[in-house]
């Protein structure tokens, strides 16, 4: 990574020719004189301004603007900066940043504006940085909400708490390595156990919540799977209230996966309509219940589409054929007994022979994807699922995959220093594995390695030491 911190940067933040108002940035040390030499205030000089200010301007023969000035280090950036609100026209604001570019400043590449922020110490890797994409990209509100905690910081205030607990294990370890000779204990072996017990399950808590975190963020996966003719396709259509897959009463109508999004309940899903399972030679219908097979690993969610219609002996080898791959794939199972307009008495006998196949008898859901009968209860519980599995609206869930992997390597870290000291093992083995762990966990929130200095300074600021 290349960072040119003493020049000055210019590009659209909001996207020109889409509603009523462009805002153009510009952020380095030259920003106010670059925009003074483009835009021509009523009185005065932009460069004059104080921060915080709004100017009416015009851009000769161009537009006319609004100029907000921001002074080091109070804007995003930490640098000074300027944002010229022009109206949204493509011409308008394709022409400003040819001025400005023309008066000094460069186009600033993608998230230079933020890499500056993060650069200048005003946000951190992880909880802001990271998370100012996220929440740029959100579009339903469980992914806003987990962004939004992260941008305020809810995460690196978890992590930096965890770094402190490693912190202080790693300070108390080295100073009996530097007293070695002596033969102090400074750290209780058991006061260790313990912070290390603690620490491990807190960022293994952290790590766990990875899949609905990013299920969340993504949108939640889930499989509308079942016999051929049970019905899938009819239900993708009713759910997205479309006709989006092709249906007829033809046996192995769908070949190939369909997937759309929905939000429910504030919560973005992902449903994948597939082939229906059933014995064919026929390549192509073969290939497509591979695929299903497939969709069912990567879901969160299956939709089990039972027909109801079906003699109970079918019913009951499709139904365990779904949980089986369900389990196999780790995923939820949940079944649609579909048809109910076409007899929902004896569904009655049905869900009972097949409750023993779900974690919960409410994952069985009697339908009419043809009437709408029973949509309403499906996605009610589509949605208290995902939202049980969120749990705590306050936790952190971690979204990002680059968290997720440092977590891991955190923790297989401190399993070792755990296993060492359960053995009896010198502390400077301990301690290296230790650190190895801050080493990651620091990573994410600093994209660097932590100093020793930081070490010393725990040392340093909790101990007086005449040395
Ligand atoms: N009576 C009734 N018929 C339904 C219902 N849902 C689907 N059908 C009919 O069942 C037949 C099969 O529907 P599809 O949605 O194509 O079934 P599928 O499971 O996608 O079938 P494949 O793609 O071939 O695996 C069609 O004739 C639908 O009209 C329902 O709730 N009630
Ligand atoms: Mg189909």
């Amino acid at each position: 990574m290349i960072d040119r911190i003493n020049d000055t940067i210019a590009a659209p933040a909001t996207i020109p020719g889409t509603g009523a108002v462009t805002i153009v940035r510009v952020s380095g040390p030259d920003a106010l004189y670059v925009a003074d030499s483009v835009v021509s205030l009523r009185s005065g000089k932009i460069a004059d301004s104080r921060g915080y200010s709004i100017h009416y301007g015009e851009v000769a023969g161009l537009d006319e603007v609004l100029v907000s000035v921001f002074r080091a280090p109070h804007s995003y950036t930490g640098e000074d900066s300027v944002e010229i609100s022009c109206h949204a026209s493509e011409y308008i604001a394709a022409e400003l940043l040819r001025r400005l570019i023309e008066a000094g400043a460069r186009a600033a590449e993608p998230g230079e504006f933020t890499r500056r922020a993060f650069l200048n110490g005003k946000m951190d890797l992880a909880a802001q940085a990271e998370a100012v994409a996220d929440i740029i990209s959100s579009s339903a509100e469980a992914s806003h909400r987990v962004a939004y905690a992260q941008l305020k910081g809810g995460f690196s205030r978890e992590l930096s708490a965890l770094r402190d607990q490693l912190l202080e294990m790693a300070s108390l370890l080295e100073l009996e390595l530097d007293f070695s000779e002596e033969d102090v204990e400074f750290a209780s072996r058991e006061r260790l156990k313990e912070l290390l017990d603690e620490t491990i399950s807190h960022i293994d808590r952290l790590s766990g919540s990875f899949r609905t975190g990013n299920a969340i963020k993504n949108g939640v996966p889930v499989a509308i799977a079942g016999a051929a003719n049970t019905g899938k396709s009819t239900l993708l259509n009713a759910l997205l209230g479309e006709e989006r897959a092709i249906v007829s009463d033809i046996a192995g109508t769908t070949r190939d996966t369909i997937e759309e999004t929905l939000t429910i309940g504030g919560i973005l899903f992902r449903f994948v309509d597939t082939a229906g399972i059933r014995h064919t030679d026929e390549t192509v219908e073969r290939m497509g219940i591979d695929r299903t097979f497939e969709a069912i690993g990567r879901a969160e969610i299956v939709l089990g589409v039972l027909d109801s219609s079906l003699g109970p002996d079918e019913i009951l080898a499709s139904a365990r054929q779904l949980s089986e791959a369900a389990k196999k794939a780790g995923c939820r199972l949940i079944f649609v007994l579909n048809k109910a307009d076409l007899g929902l008495n004896k569904n009655v006998i049905i869900e009972n022979s097949i409750v023993s196949l779900v974690e919960n008898e409410e994952d069985i859901i009697s339908l009419s994807a043809k009437t709408g009968y029973g949509l309403d209860s499906l996605r009610n519980r589509l949605q208290s699922l995902i939202k049980a599995r969120i749990g705590d609206p306050e936790a952190t869930l971690v979204t990002n995959l680059r968290h997720y992997e440092a977590l891991v390597d955190a923790t297989s870290a401190l399993r070792r220093a755990r296993t060492s000291l359960a053995s009896s093992l010198p502390s400077d083995l301990v301690a290296e594995d230790l650190r190895s762990a801050l080493t990651s966990l620091s990573a994410i929130t600093t994209g660097g390695p932590i100093t020793s200095t930081d070490i010393l300074h725990t040392i340093f600021s909790r101990f007086c030491i005449g040395k």
